[in-house]
């Protein structure tokens, strides 16, 4: 037996323990184990076979490790189909996560009894890919297609109660998985209980298909595995027999394995957990914070304390005065009643969060305790300085003294206090209680452990942390910047912001640039050309179509007009007439003659733009990987997640042609498009980006 699988004997039944940390992944040898316990526990005479996880969960899924590369026998689908003909009864028990590849050799058994904390799933479509191991076709036939349709196109975990109601488990019981399971699998034997092989059962009920892949299909904005998923589940219903079935879902299975989408969504999955894991921090310890101050109670700062709240750590918010205090209670018991409503905290959670965890004052000495601040008042520098040196004057020695500011230079603002080692950016994304980034931007002087614990508290509020160098915009601002940039010059030389809003919605973003812009407020942006407008390089080329809405008063979604007319009750908007006046008003100040442009060209000089400075943010340092922009943009920015981010999009498009084409535009606008350095160094050596972030781990 090898040693991922353990085989014992008690009396007629063998039992199989999975012991491959953390997760119990289905890799080769686990798959070699299962295989040999089966084989020996027949050839033995055994009646009866248990399969359980040691540790904290039966098995999670296959070994996403191993995509990508040739499957070693025995493969899962195989392995599944031997675990159901075996000539004995075959009963898992399952506890923690039973997902993917687990659940489906929990299908493949012939009795399922689980723990009443067990969660279950079929989570493959995040990845990129279906159920392959026999989920499509076996699900169906123990939970009805509606119920297995649900399960495999959302890919949600359900527990063991929902579990049992919907018959994808025979009993719940409290107990250790190897107790329950071997009473259970002795119980079944007593009563005589028959073999139940699932594909023994009836087919399951067809539904309409097509309706339900369309419907499928539009939800996922262009991600495939959902719908695909859909057409193997119609197998199950449809095909002539249960191996045809099989055969049908691993073709598609095959479809996806082999898709963009498929790099893409593992390439996410593995980066948002690597993002946060920084080798010089992995000896450092994070100080420890029970409690944070907020400065400034508005949006953000109310959003900053309720993200504390909900993670159980206590606030003192600082306003002005008594009335904006109040008003910022009122702003964070707002966003708690949105969680208590959706059933994320309780009653009595509520109370404490909004009392005894939260106080609300006008004065700096209420900080005296705390052990990290963070200010979240007007984006002005001055401002900020004078908050800082009030911090540093009432602050206990130790605490952490962290700015929210979403561009202004962290190293100035540590310079207005005697501790600039304790100063770091904690640059929170609006709504911050919702918005899962953050980004941790380390100054000059930032000590390790001060780094180490804006990490720690961005785990513990649940956040995706990124650290970030100081630089206007840090990375994600700074990366958007460029491509809002590349897409204003395109409408200034012809294209629509409708078509460019719709083809990058076309490419899977939730919203396109210019309704964006609507939603976060015109105003924003127009502030910031406005405080860039004296440092701008006279070879930057300057559009000011936006500049004459907002001069009109127009801010977006705020003020009912933006790009788009908003209606009261209606969601989206129509195209606002006036926007056509502005661009050609800019377009004959400027003396530009428009043209037309395609959507291939819009995407590819969007995504370039994007790619190019994503990659000077890389090279100059000021993010550590190409996967931790990924993550940026992901998780800050509404990026496709089935792209992985713009980098991965990138390796996948192939630098050699982005770097063509962007050498192209450059000989318009030499200023805009100068090519990142890192990009020309990777495709002359032959390299990608990945290359860049597997050298780091
Ligand atoms: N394969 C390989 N490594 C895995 C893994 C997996 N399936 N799941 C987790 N890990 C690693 C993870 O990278 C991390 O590593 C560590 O385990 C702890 O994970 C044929 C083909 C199980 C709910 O999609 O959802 O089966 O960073 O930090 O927050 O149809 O991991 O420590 O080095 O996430 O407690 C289907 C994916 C696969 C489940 C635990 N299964 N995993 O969450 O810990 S496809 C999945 C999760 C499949 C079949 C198909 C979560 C978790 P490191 P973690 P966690």
């Amino acid at each position: 037996m090898t040693h991922a699988i353990h085989y014992e004997r008690v009396d007629d039944i063998a039992i199989l323990k999975a012991q491959n940390p953390p997760v119990n992944a289905l890799g080769i040898d686990v798959r070699l184990g299962l295989l040999a316990g089966i084989e020996r526990a027949e050839a033995e005479g055994a009646r009866a076979v248990l399969i359980y996880g040691d540790g904290r969960t039966f098995f999670a899924g296959a070994d996403i490790r191993e995509f990508g590369k040739p499957m070693k026998d025995p493969g899962l689908p195989d392995l599944c189909n031997r675990i159901e003909s075996a000539d004995l009864i075959v009963v898992s028990a399952l506890h923690g996560t039973a997902l993917g590849g687990g659940l489906e050799v929990a299908l493949s058994s012939h009795y399922r009894i689980a723990v009443p904390s067990a969660k279950m799933g079929l989570p493959e479509v995040h990845l990129g890919i279906l159920p392959g191991a026999g989920g499509t076709q076996r699900l169906p036939r123990v939970a009805g297609t509606e119920a297995a349709l649900d399960m495999i196109t959302s890919g949600r975990h359900f527990g063991a109660a929902e579990a049992l109601e919907k018959g994808v488990i025979d009993r719940v019981q409290e107990g250790e998985p190897r107790e329950i399971g071997l009473a259970y699998a002795r119980e079944l034997l007593d009563q005589g209980a028959p073999r139940r092989p699932v594909c023994d059962m009836p087919a399951p009920a067809a539904v309409d298909f097509d309706a339900v892949y369309e419907k499928t299909l539009a939800k996922g904005r262009g991600q495939l595995s959902p719908a695909t998923a859909v057409r193997a589940v119609q197998a199950a219903c449809e095909a002539a027999s249960f191996l045809e079935g099989l055969r049908r879902e691993r073709e598609l299975f095959t479809e996806l394995m082999e898709s963009d989408q498929r790099q893409g969504l593992i390439h996410a999955f593995f980066s948002e957990r690597a993002v946060s894991k920084l080798p010089e921090l992995a000896d450092v310890t994070p100080r420890d914070v029970a409690s944070v101050g907020v400065i400034g109670g508005g949006t953000m700062g109310a959003g900053i304390a309720t993200a504390a709240l909900l993670a159980g750590v206590s606030v003192v918010l600082i306003e002005r005065d008594a009335s904006a205090a109040e008003a910022a209670g009122q702003r964070i018991s707002g966003n708690l009643s949105g969680a208590l409503k959706r059933g994320k905290i309780s009653q009595d959670q509520f109370d404490t969060m909004t009392g005894d965890a939260l106080e609300l004052a006008t004065e700096y000495g209420a900080l005296e305790q705390v052990d990290l601040v963070i200010e979240a008042v007007f984006e002005d520098m001055d401002v900020k300085r004078e908050v800082f040196k009030a911090l540093d004057a009432n602050c206990k020695p130790g605490a952490i003294l962290a700015s929210n500011t979403s561009y202004l230079d962290i190293n100035e603002i540590a310079a207005a206090t005697s501790r600039p080692r304790d100063v770091i950016g904690l640059h929170f994304f609006s709504p911050a209680h919702v918005m899962k980034l953050l980004e941790v931007v380390v100054a000059d002087q930032t000590d390790p452990d001060v780094v180490a614990t804006g990490f720690a508290l961005g785990k513990r509020l649940r956040k995706i942390s990124v650290r970030s160098g100081v630089c206007d915009g840090f990375i994600g601002n700074r990366i958007m910047n460029a491509y809002r940039k590349a897409a204003d010059y395109m409408v200034l030389d012809g294209a629509s912001p409708y078509q460019i809003d719709r083809v990058m919605t076309g490419f899977g973003f939730a919203m396109g640039p210019f309704a964006v812009g609507d939603l976060a407020g015109l105003d924003i942006g127009w502030a910031a050309r406005k405080r860039r407008a004296p440092h701008r390089d006279p070879r930057e080329r300057v559009v000011h179509f936006a500049d004459m809405l907002c001069e009109g008063g127009d801010f977006g979604q705020k003020t009912g007009k933006g790009f788009y007319v908003y209606e009261a009750g209606k969601r989206g908007g129509t195209p606002n007439p006036d926007v056509e006046k502005y661009i050609a008003q800019d377009q004959a100040d400027q003396g530009v003659s428009p043209r037309e442009f395609s959507d291939a060209e819009i995407l590819r000089r969007y995504m370039c733009a994007m790619v190019n400075e994503a990659a000077k943010v890389v090279g100059e340092g000021i993010a550590r990987r190409p996967l931790d922009v990924d993550m940026v943009l992901l998780f800050g920015y509404g990026f496709p997640r089935y792209h992985g981010g713009p980098l991965k999009w990138a390796d996948l498009q192939g630098l050699a042609g982005i770097l063509e084409d962007i050498e192209t535009y450059a000989k318009e606008d030499p200023y805009f498009w100068q090519p990142a350095p890192l990009l020309q160094t990777l495709v002359a050596e032959g390299r990608c980006f990945d290359d860049l972030n597997k050298a780091e781990k």
